[in-house]
Parts: structure tokens; C-alpha cells; sequence
């Protein structure tokens, strides 16, 4: 398993400018005949080496005649005469054996394909590497019954029937594109259409294909496309350039979606939703996923990617703009929370363990293993940083110049930063460091008032951690968005961008002639952890009067931390009055909106007070906050009674009415801890009574961590309601997986005999496995069986999938973070699975750096 690193980037030795593909499709057998027009790149006598995987050739020509050629592994290297030529190979593919779900496969009566990043080498022999672009012509036939429809990218041409119930259709793509945006689908579809008229006046005809029956489920997956469409437009002043916009759903699938040129592959659960089957946070995601996926046009397709090392140029920047999108779709406020904390709970871990990697990576050995937090999420706050340096006029002249410079072509992340430099009129030198040192740098932070000078004095230090294969890291350029607040009144003295870009420094504030607080980091302008040692008073002064609503967010957090932490450690703990008094305040502030007041209240997780710890004992962990909560729910009831039974009709999407079911979700989680018959009686009240999913689940979830027969009642309830729904299904896997209560291993450890269990569907892997690996509680079980459960899940799938399974591993990697027995007991999980044979590389990748 060699690794490939990006110092090795060279030009490919062949162009090929056009691909034409003839495809006879069937499940069983398809066959495919792929014409490349190559053309010799320099000057050179290099073969043209064609990358396979697991392919077999039938024939390869040169211009119409048997071509000199051979196999080195899985690649095809074709003896080339001559400076340009037609270079035709036959091969034969075998979708409905594919459990992989990469290159062309059957799911659910369909036939699709993955192709990103290297599944077309799957269906035929090619370059396949993202710096090959051209423009592709495609002949599908098919039986006319079992495939009416026949997709892929571009324009349809021509169809017509054929002989023995086949039918044919012939799309062509004008845009020159690499081959990870290749796609086709095949199959009985039917389609939601709708149009867009684009700002210069063109039609754009779109359509959501899913099952007849899924048809009703795919209106608020319009749309947002149509919202997203419109906001490129606004924001980005960006056009769609065909004349058609097809999305296809489909049920089994190793990721969210997939933005192949002009027909985008989704996983179903990103495109179907009503209020019966889907709650409020599925409805956001798919809004953020069709966002993330049309962007992508622009942003991923028009400019693509030189190699994959620059895989955030295109997926970083792609969730900025489906963040922003988002942020102005719902609450600016509320979704930018979302977003810390998504960053925190995955993006933290993974920079302060063995799989840390910058976000433009050095080397990989499966390049699918970094698709990860860190290349997307935090190579979206790369971008948001640079957004707050430049401002908003000038990042938007930088992306302008930047689309406009490298359209039509595969382009680096330097690429992207020099278009910010040039528009910007900034220094970015220091600034790109944050592609290449990986690690979350720490500040700390300390305010001194100079009553005398009348100033304060803000004290600034910054490291960055060791990560592996990296030490002894420079200082990064840190935009802190950071203002002083009066001590005595809450209000805002001065707010300022700094941007501090050594390892210590001092930042003087002038004219301070009160007492102040210090709000640092507002917005998250900066993705490091801040360090200050503000008092229990200070932070809830914040919480409760701060004009930036993240940072309100943001002290309530650490005012939490600081009852929650020393209970985490074993230490002494502190009195929960200023917690309970701060949530107490939250509640009745009638100037906050509930979504606000949701997130304020809302504890940190298991896994953000292990991140906060040198050394993690998961039992103390969920004593300290299972603690809190129930003394927050004691002191608090009637509070609590009160905002969880705030009405919204189930229909109604607005902000105001997903924010009255989220206050009613974390009300009556509190509720339900300090006084668990009533959370019981309310929580089974609100499941029969629920006019839409969100309560349900809220029902369920509450219900999951309780002594109650009613739980059983209602889980069983909706099992019978649901079980012909595989998405509904899922999250009735899910919740059990999540369920705070001691026997959740036992629990899942039968859940994976369950009848509709199966590893071959990512999503209900996921659903059960990924869940249960991230309840902190359950998965770590002194027993080790948890980590052995999901050794031998890992070892199991790795046979049918292993992109799926290798992304099951990372909760073992953090063993090092963990008390010595749980540690040595992940460590040996590890082990089982490093030792099993015929590890896949993505598994051994993972494994054997989390090993190292
Ligand atoms: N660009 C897409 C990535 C993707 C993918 C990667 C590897 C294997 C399967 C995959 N399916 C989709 C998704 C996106 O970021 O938009
Ligand atoms: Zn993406």
C-alpha cells in the first residue's frame, strides 16, 4: 500500500480531449466500449498508461487497429506511435456484484454510478485523474421496461427503440470535465419538473427523478435548488450553463451526494422529506446538501481540481458558500452554532489525533480517507477567514477574478489564495500556513485594565500542537473578532478585528474608563480553542447581554465547562447555581428567539468535555453531565414545563416554528432528567399527540434514556408505523444506538441480528454503528465489548465496502486519549482488525496510522 504525495505532482503524458462511451447496460453483465481522442502532452516516448481497477481488457485499437499493449497491476499501458490518436478499449463490468458503490452498481432497481475520486477507472480504462479534462459523448442501450429512463450528463441527443425491447438514448456534455464528474443512471423513474429562469433570461428545465411513490417527497428538495440557483446568482453573480439540472435519489450510497456535470447523484436521505417522515434538522440538511451540490457547478466543475491533494479547494470553499447559503436561508445565528459544533465535535478530535493531516494533505494512500472534517470543514473556515480579512466586497471581486482566471481548468489551493491576494490587496504568505500545518492552535487570553492609563491591555498567546509527522509549528494568522463589554451595564465599548499572527503579543484598547469584560473569538472568526480566565460572574454577563449571539452562545458554553470540567476530572465540583441562574435567565428573556434559547441551553456533549480533558474517563464524564442536567431540571421545572409546551403546527417550516420544537427537545431533555416520571409522562404525551417527525423523535429520544414502560410502548409504536420506510427506519436504529442508558450495548449488540440490519446499505450501517460509536457512554463500556463490536462491524464490512468501514474506524484511533483500561482495550480492537486478512488499503490506511 504506497502512498502518493503531492511533492510527486507532474503533468499527465496524454490529453485525452474526448471521451466517447458506448454502453450495453445490464445489472449482470454491461459492456463498454470507450473511444479516447489522446493526444501526446510534450515531448516524450512514454506509453499512455490507462488506470484499471479490476478491469479486464476484451479489445484495445489504435485508430481503428489492434494496439500494442499490456497490464502493469490493474493499469493498462498502451505503446503509442504516434502524437494523437483514437485509443479504443472493451471491457466488461458487472454492476449488480459491485458492493463497493463505486464505478457503476445496482441499487434498489437502478443502475447508477460513483465516480469520484477514482471509481470511473471502474467502468473503463483512463487516465482518471482530476487534471484530464474532456468532453464526453454517451450511448446507453437498456431493456425498455425495467429502464425507461436513460440519464447522464449534458444533453440528451437523440433516443429511439431498438430491436428485442431495448431502447437507446445519446448524451453529450460540452463542458470538458474530469472523469470523477462523469455519471449515468438507468432506470423507472419518474420526475418532480420544475424551471428556473436564469438572470440573463434562460430557461433551465429540472427535474428530481426518484420512485413514482417518493414523488410527493421531493418538493422541498426543489426548492432549495431553485433558492440555490437564485443565491449563486445574488451572491456570486453565478449562472447554470446547460439547459437541464438533473438530480437522481438513490437508497444505497457511500456519501451525501454527488455533483456529476449537469446530473447530480443523491443519497435518498438528502432528497426526500414531509413532515410525517422528516424532521426539522433532515429538512436543513437537505437544503444544505442540493446548496452544496449545485454550487459545486462553479465551484468544483467549471474549476475543477489539479490533483486531489487540492481536494478543499473545491469542497472547502463548496461548504463555505452552502454554510452561507444556509445562514441566509434560516438564522444567520443558529447555523453558524450548528456549524462550531459540527466543527468541534469532529473536526477537533480528528487535528489532536493520529489521522491530523493539514487541510491540503501531503500524502494519502487511499485518497478517499480524506474526505474528511478537516479537508471540508475546516478548509471552510479557511475561507471564511479570508472572507472576514478581505470583507465582503473585496472577497467577492477575489472570487470573480478567481472564476473568471481558472475557468475550464484544474486549479491548486495557491491558486485560489494568490485571486484573494490580487483582488484583496493582502498579504497572504503567513496566512497560507493554515493549509499546510495541521493542528488547532490554542490561544490564550487575558484582559488587564490599567485604571490609571485608562486602558486595557489584552494579552495574546498562541500555539500550535504537534501533530504526527509535524513539530515545532510558526504562529498562524488569527482574525479574533473580539469587542470589550461594560462589567456593569453589558454594553458594547468597541468591537475590532485583530489579527494576531505571532506567538505572543499585546493588543492595547484605549479610552477604558469602567470595568470590561472581554467577548473574544465572536462569530468563531478564528477555528482555535480560546483559552481566558474569565469568572463565572463575567461569562454569565455575557450570556445574558452580549450583542453577538454566538458569543452569548459561546459563554454559556464555558460557563457550563466550568461546573462541568472539575466533575469530569474527579475534582471537587463547584455549586450549580451560576449554570442553573444563567439557563434560568435564558428561559425568560423574552428579547431571544427560541432557536437561540435551544442552543444556549443545551449542554455540551460527552465528546466536547472529553476533548476538553488531558485524560478521558467516559463514566465520569457522563456522570458530570447527566449531574447537571438533572439538577438544572430540579431546579428549573417549572420553567421547563413552560417552554417545551410552546405549540407550532408540524407543517410549518418557518425558523419561529423550528425553534419552538428545539427549545421543546432541550426543555424537556432537562426536564426529563431532574424529574423523570413527568419527562416520561410528557414525552410519551407529545409522541401520541405529534402531528410531525421532529416531535416524534424528540418523543423517542427522551423516552430512549428513560425506566419507563412507556418507552417501549412508543419505540415499538413506531417501528410498526414505519418499518416500510427505510429512512424513518434508520432513525429508529439511530435512536436506539444514542439511547443514554446502560444496556445500549447489549441493545445494539442484538440490533445486529435484526432482520432489517444489513452492512450493505451505508446508511443503515451508519445509522446503528457510527451512532453507537459516538455515544460516548455506551461504545466505551468498561467492558471493552463496545470496541470490540465495532472491530469485528469494521472487519465485516471491509469485505463488502471498504470506504464505508475504513470511516467506522476513527472513534478507536482516540485511544490515547483515553484512562489506561479503555485505552489498552481500543488499542486491542485495533489490532484484531489490523490482523484480519485481506485488509482493503482504505481500512489498513486508517488502522495502521491510528496504530502508529
Ligand atoms: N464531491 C462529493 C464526494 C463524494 C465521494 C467521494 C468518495 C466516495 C464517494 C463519494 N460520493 C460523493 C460529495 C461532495 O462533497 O459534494
Ligand atoms: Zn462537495
Amino acid at each position: 500500500h504506497a502512498p502518493t504525495f503531492r511533492k510527486d505532482y507532474r503533468e499527465p503524458d496524454w490529453w485525452v480531449r474526448h471521451v466517447e462511451l458506448d454502453m450495453d447496460l445490464d445489472p449482470a453483465t454491461t459492456r463498454v466500449r470507450a473511444t479516447l481522442r489522446v493526444e501526446r502532452n510534450g515531448e516524450h516516448d512514454r506509453p499512455l498508461r490507462l488506470a484499471g481497477d479490476g478491469l479486464k481488457p476484451v479489445t484495445v485499437e489504435i485508430d481503428g487497429e489492434k494496439a500494442r499493449s499490456g497490464m502493469e497491476g490493474d493499469d493498462l499501458l498502451v505503446e503509442m506511435d504516434r502524437d494523437a490518436a483514437q485509443v479504443a478499449t472493451e471491457v466488461e463490468i458487472h454492476p449488480d456484484r459491485n458492493s463497493q458503490l463505486m464505478g457503476l452498481y445496482a441499487s434498489g432497481g437502478l443502475l447508477c454510478t460513483q465516480c469520484e475520486s477514482e471509481g470511473f477507472r471502474r467502468i473503463t480504462f483512463h487516465p482518471d485523474r482530476p487534471d484530464v479534462l474532456s468532453t464526453y459523448a454517451v450511448t446507453m442501450r437498456a431493456d425498455a421496461e425495467k429502464f425507461p429512463i436513460l440519464l447522464a450528463n449534458g444533453n440528451l441527443v437523440e433516443q429511439g427503440k431498438l430491436d428485442d425491447g431495448r431502447h437507446f438514448a445519446r448524451w453529450e456534455d460540452p463542458f470538458p470535465k474530469p472523469s470523477y464528474l462523469f455519471a449515468l443512471v438507468a432506470g423507472d423513474l419518474k420526475a418532480n419538473r420544475d424551471r428556473f429562469t436564469t438572470m440573463s433570461g434562460r430557461e433551465v428545465e429540472l427535474n428530481i427523478w426518484v420512485r413514482e411513490a417518493d414523488l410527493p417527497r421531493t418538493r422541498h428538495a426543489m426548492q432549495a435548488l431553485k433558492d440555490s440557483m437564485k443565491w449563486d446568482e445574488e451572491v456570486y453573480g453565478r449562472e447554470y450553463d446547460l439547459d437541464l439540472f438533473n438530480i437522481v435519489a438513490v437508497d444505497d450510497f457511500n456519501f451525501g451526494a454527488m455533483e456529476n456535470k449537469g446530473l447530480n447523484i443523491f443519497n435518498s436521505r438528502y432528497i426526500l422529506a414531509d413532515a410525517d417522515s422528516a424532521t426539522d434538522a433532515d429538512f436543513d440538511a437537505i437544503a444544505g446538501v442540493v446548496a452544496h451540490e449545485y454550487f459545486h457547478n462553479w465551484s468544483g466543475n467549471r474549476v475543477t481540481c489539479r490533483d486531489w491533494f487540492q481536494l478543499s479547494l473545491k469542497e472547502g470553499f463548496t461548504v463555505f458558500r452552502d454554510q452561507c447559503f444556509s445562514q441566509a436561508m434560516t438564522s444567520e445565528a443558529v447555523k453558524r452554532i450548528e456549524d462550531v459544533r459540527v466543527l468541534r465535535a469532529i473536526q477537533f478530535p480528528e487535528d489532536s489525533g493520529p489521522l491530523a493531516h493539514p487541510v491540503r494533505p501531503e500524502s494519502y494512500i487511499e485518497i478517499t480517507n480524506f474526505y474528511t472534517a478537516t479537508v471540508y470543514n475546516k478548509g471552510a473556515e479557511l475561507i471564511r477567514m479570508m472572507h472576514t480579512i478581505l470583507g465582503p466586497e473585496k472577497f467577492r471581486a477575489a472570487t470573480d477574478l478567481y472564476f473568471e482566471r481558472h475557468d475550464g481548468e484544474a486549479a491548486t489551493c495557491e491558486d485560489f489564495v494568490r485571486c484573494m491576494e490580487e483582488a484583496g490587496g493582502v498579504d497572504l504568505e503567513q496566512f497560507r500556513l493554515w493549509y499546510s500545518q495541521a493542528g488547532t492552535p490554542r490561544v490564550k487570553a487575558r484582559l488587564i485594565r490599567d485604571e490609571k492609563a485608562n486602558v486595557a491591555r489584552l494579552q495574546l498567546e498562541q500555539t500550535v500542537p504537534d501533530t504526527p509527522g509535524q513539530t515545532g509549528k510558526a504562529p498562524m494568522v488569527l482574525p479574533l473578532k473580539t469587542a470589550l463589554l461594560s462589567a456593569q451595564s453589558g454594553r458594547e465599548i468597541e468591537e475590532r478585528l485583530i489579527l494576531f499572527d505571532k506567538a505572543e503579543d499585546e493588543i492595547v484598547f484605549d479610552n477604558v474608563t469602567e470595568p470590561v469584560i472581554l467577548s473574544i473569538n465572536r462569530d468563531f472568526s478564528a477555528p482555535v480553542i480560546i483559552e481566558s480566565d474569565r469568572s463565572d460572574d463575567e461569562l454569565a454577563t455575557l450570556a445574558a447581554m452580549d450583542a453577538n449571539p454566538f458569543a452569548r452562545y459561546e459563554a454559556m458554553q464555558e460557563l457550563m465547562l466550568h461546573s462541568l470540567l472539575p466533575a469530569a476530572r474527579g475534582e471537587e465540583v463547584p455549586p450549580a447555581d451560576p449554570v442553573i441562574e444563567a439557563v434560568r435567565r435564558t428561559l425568560n428573556d423574552d428579547t431571544l428567539d427560541k432557536a437561540l434559547k435551544a442552543e444556549a441551553i443545551r449542554l455540551p456533549s460527552e465528546a466536547m468535555i472529553g476533548e476538553r480533558l488531558e485524560e478521558i474517563d467516559p463514566d465520569q464524564v457522563h456522570r458530570a453531565r447527566s449531574t447537571l442536567a438533572e439538577e438544572i431540571g430540579a431546579a428549573l421545572g417549572t420553567e421547563l414545563v413552560e417552554a417545551q409546551a410552546i405549540e407550532a403546527a408540524g407543517d410549518d417550516l418557518s425558523v419561529e416554528a423550528k425553534g419552538i420544537r428545539a427549545l421543546r427537545r432541550e426543555a424537556l431533555g432537562l426536564l426529563a432528567a431532574g424529574e423523570p416520571e413527568e419527562g416520561a409522562r410528557l414525552a410519551k404525551a407529545l409522541y401520541d399527540r405529534a402531528d410531525n417527525m421532529t416531535d416524534r423523535q424528540t418523543a423517542l429520544m427522551i423516552l430512549s434514556g428513560l425506566e419507563a414502560e412507556e418507552r417501549q410502548l412508543a419505540f415499538d409504536a413506531f417501528y410498526e408505523r414505519y418499518k416500510g420506510n427505510s429512512l424513518v427506519l434508520d432513525k429508529w436504529f439511530a435512536l436506539q444506538a444514542a439511547a443514554q442508558r446502560p444496556d445500549t450495548l447489549e441493545r445494539v449488540e442484538k440490533l445486529v441480528d435484526h432482520p432489517d440490519f444489513t452492512l450493505k446499505n451505508p446508511n443503515r450501517l451508519r445509522s446503528l454503528i457510527s451512532n453507537f460509536a459516538a455515544n460516548q457512554w455506551a461504545f466505551h463500556h468498561s467492558s471493552g465489548r463496545g470496541y470490540a463490536l465495532l472491530a469485528k462491524m469494521v472487519i465485516e464490512a471491509d469485505r463488502i465496502n471498504p470506504q464505508v468501514a475504513a470511516r467506522m474506524v476513527p472513534p478507536l484511533g482516540r485511544w490515547r486519549r483515553y484512562v489506561p483500561d479503555r485505552a489498552r482495550l481500543m488499542k486491542e480492537a485495533l489490532e484484531t482488525i489490523a490482523s484480519s486478512e485481506g485488509l482493503s488499503k482504505d481500512v489498513y490506511e486508517q488502522v495502521s496510522k491510528s496504530l502508529g
